[in-house]
């Protein structure tokens, strides 16, 4: 998981280390030249206070501090360098701009959607342009820490906690009706089998509506899932309306005071229109109290662009990124709600029934971040 992203953010972060390290070379070698001239004005202005100070007292204060000049030499050459590595300094425009450069292809190459990269790199130049580094503070921890608080907010922004939402809606009415929506071979009727696992675990009841009438198998694919967890499919035949066969679940829930609707989506339909009227058909007769997107993070940029289509043109509540197990990047997750404006609801760690994680910014951040 992330494994790409892990290894170039690593990388950086070396290669920061060793830019500082480099600088502070070049200030040592500086300092070696400058060094005779300032021992012989040190000289010079000790001999002047002798000559002041005529007291014995005084001229012996002199000749202690005299001794002590091998000593001040060093601390010269580490006043300097202090001044780069170890004291307070400002990080300036030229040396963020450096930065930044770095970390913009980093996180391209990983697949974070261009909008976000620049609001993550506008965000970082505000953040540590001018900011003061403290003794013993690496400049790179200093941009990753950074980095991670940006990224965690832009994750936060659009926060909904799916289990307090069903809770809470479950007050109101009976069933909820949730539709999954997404391209073929995303994910989303596995995604459909663990929430509707994930549900019964939390003591609720679940019918599930096979409304993929389109690809061939779509039907039997959803009952293989039923029959395994114990969950009734209402279907119709291959073919038909969609609409009806989640219309006739919500009855069929109703009669039963079974909880939660879940309705499976074609992925796919003779054209793309075909697919975004049908969804829309399905919306406008079935009333979802929640549209979930579904796609697979190892899609990246695709992804991202098919959740800004499906949320203007059907209108999304919230994603669910599949095969977070296999993707190396992470720029999906980080950027597919900032795009949308749309929360994550779920990530999709495997091809189990229990491999469903609730979305949680730390656990994504800790799994990015956690051993740079
Ligand atoms: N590794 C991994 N595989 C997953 C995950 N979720 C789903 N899959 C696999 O992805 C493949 C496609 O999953 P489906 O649930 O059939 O996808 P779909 O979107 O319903 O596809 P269509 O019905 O063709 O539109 C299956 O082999 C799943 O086992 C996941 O989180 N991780
Ligand atoms: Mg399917």
């Amino acid at each position: 998981m992330f494994k790409f992203l892990k290894e170039k953010l690593s990388a950086f972060k070396k290669k920061l280390d060793r830019k500082v390290e480099e600088e502070v070379r070049q200030v040592e070698a500086k300092e070696e030249v400058v060094e005779p001239a300032k021992a012989v004005a040190e000289e010079t202005k000790a001999e002047v206070v002798e000559t002041v100070k005529t007291d014995v007292t005084k001229a012996e204060e002199v000749k202690a501090e005299k001794e002590e000049k091998p000593k001040k030499k060093i601390g010269f050459v580490s006043k300097i360098k202090t001044l780069i590595v170890d004291r307070e300094v400002l990080i300036d425009e030229k040396k963020v701009e450096e930065i930044l450069e770095d970390l913009e292809i980093i996180l391209l190459e990983s697949d974070v959607a261009f909008e976000v990269v620049e609001e993550i790199s506008s965000e970082l130049k505000e953040r540590l342009v001018g900011r003061k580094k403290k003794i013993g503070e690496k400049l790179s921890d200093i941009v990753i820490n950074e980095l991670k608080l940006i990224i965690q907010e832009i994750l936060d922004a659009n926060r909904f906690d799916f289990d307090e939402f069903i809770q809470t809606k479950l007050k109101e009415k009976r069933p909820l009706n949730i539709i999954f929506v997404g391209v073929n071979g995303t994910g989303k009727t596995t995604t459909i089998a663990k929430i509707a696992k994930r549900l019964m675990d939390y003591g609720y009841s679940v019918v599930l509506a096979a409304g993929d009438t389109f690809r061939a198998g779509a039907i039997e694919q959803l009952e293989e899932h039923g029959q395994r967890l114990g969950v009734k499919v209402i279907k119709h035949k291959p073919g038909a309306d969609p609409a009806a066969v989640i219309y006739d679940a919500i009855k069929h829930a109703e009669s039963k005071g079974i909880d939660v609707v879940l309705a499976d989506t074609a992925g796919r339909m003779h054209t793309k229109k075909n697919l975004i009227d049908q969804l829309s058909k399905i919306k406008r007769v079935t009333k979802p109290d929640l549209t979930i997107f579904v796609d697979e993070s190892i899609a990246g940029n695709d992804a991202v662009e098919r959740a800004r289509m499906f949320n203007e043109a059907v209108g999304i509540d919230g994603s669910i990124l599949t095969k977070i197990d296999a993707d190396p990047k992470g720029g999906t997750a980080i950027s597919i709600s900032y795009v949308t404006g749309k929360p994550i609801l779920f990530l999709g760690t495997g091809q189990g029934y229990d491999d469903l994680v609730k979305f949680d910014s730390k656990w994504l951040i800790e799994r990015i971040f956690g051993d740079i």
